[in-house]
């Protein structure tokens, strides 16, 4: 209860809930502090969209909304940072859809593997009914999503041997996402895979733990992964979105007008972001060439032989993710192709 003092002709408002500060009941932008953290570099595309993001907040908020950013895994990794938000103890995170499954089983469909041939198709699913659904599906669990960026189409690098063939992938150790679906088909194509938090995989690498990792060029070259790994295939196997996540406790302490800048800010550093990281994985595969790295390609022949071998998997994880779902991506990813 906010107890004023009397000033001739103000009106004095009784009762808590009108003095309450705030509060999507109320308009008007307060001072707030939203603290954002993700687990790559502030040089990773991801890091450029979420300056963008902190930029676009304070300026449409007059500078009374201020977004904090921590980069490289400094508030941890992507599984610690999405239970802080639900704990209401950090306000933004972006991280891979990929280990969220075990919290939102539904987002495993995107670890399916060569369901999207471009950025394009993967698109059309995650801005249209399947990716709004699927956001959803987010308030249970006391987060808030607004949208989707992009880590982007994965590739292996290895320290053993290039990687050309579907057999070429027996008995690697290779380092996976926490996600029952990576882990699965890894070991459907005879590789020995092991989940670690994305924060673990330089020094693993380095060590030897694991022979080798997969994920998006602009990821492989800000995580310098380089100078452990001499292979690097172009087996583009899976397409990685990132989910921008809101702690549901301080969203739903927002004004509306609060609200709206979040989400235009979110959309709008989006769109940049995704541009961003096409043109740095161009970049990115030039440079990692130059830096050593023994680059091959996969044949289509080669990819729809791999695709063949993990279909028991992709299978068995449509029935338990919604085999209409599934249907609906892939009707998307048709109409997709179509255009
Ligand atoms: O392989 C990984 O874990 C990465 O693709 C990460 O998901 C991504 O880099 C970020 O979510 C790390 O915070």
């Amino acid at each position: 209860l906010a107890i004023g003092i009397a000033l001739p002709g103000m009106l004095i408002l009784g009762g808590c809930g009108a003095a309450k500060t705030g509060g999507s009941e109320k308009g008007g932008i307060q001072e707030r502090t939203i603290k954002a953290g993700i687990g790559l570099n502030e040089d990773h595309p991801e890091g450029q969209g979420l300056k963008r993001f902190k930029e676009l907040v304070e300026k449409k908020s007059g500078g009374k909304m201020k977004v904090q950013n921590f980069y490289s895994a400094t508030l941890g990794d992507d599984q610690k940072m999405t239970e802080a938000l639900q704990g209401g103890l950090q306000e933004v995170t972006i991280p891979s859809t990929s280990p969220l499954v075990g919290m939102i089983k539904e987002y495993g469909i995107f670890d399916f593997p060569f369901v999207f041939n471009t950025e394009e198709e993967a698109y059309s699913v995650l801005d249209g009914k399947v990716g709004q659904e699927l956001l959803k599906k987010l308030p249970e669990h006391k987060l808030v999503g607004l949208g989707y960026w992009e880590n982007g189409f994965r590739n292996l690098t290895n320290s053993k041997h290039p990687v050309k063939t579907a057999d070429d992938f027996k008995g690697l150790k290779i380092r996976t996402m926490q996600n029952e679906v990576h882990l699965d088909a890894f070991k459907k194509l005879g590789a020995n895979p092991t989940p670690m938090a994305f924060s673990e995989v330089f020094t693993a690498l380095e060590s030897k733990t694991v022979d080798g990792q997969e994920n998006p060029l602009a990821t492989i070259k800000s995580s310098k992964y380089d100078e452990v790994q001499p292979y690097l295939s172009m087996t583009k196997h899976v397409y990685t979105p990132f989910v921008f996540l809101v702690s549901k406790q301080f969203w739903d302490k927002l004004s509306k007008e609060e609200q709206k800048i979040m989400r235009d800010a979110a959309q709008e550093a989006g769109k940049y972001q995704r541009d961003l990281n096409r043109k740095e994985n161009e970049k990115a595969l030039e440079d990692l060439k130059k830096a050593g790295m023994k680059v091959n390609e996969v044949s289509d022949a080669e990819k729809e032989k791999m695709k063949e071998i993990v279909k028991p998997v992709t299978d068995k994880y449509a029935k338990k993710f919604g085999q209409d779902l599934v249907d609906e991506m892939m009707s998307e990813v048709e109409k997709a192709r179509k255009k």
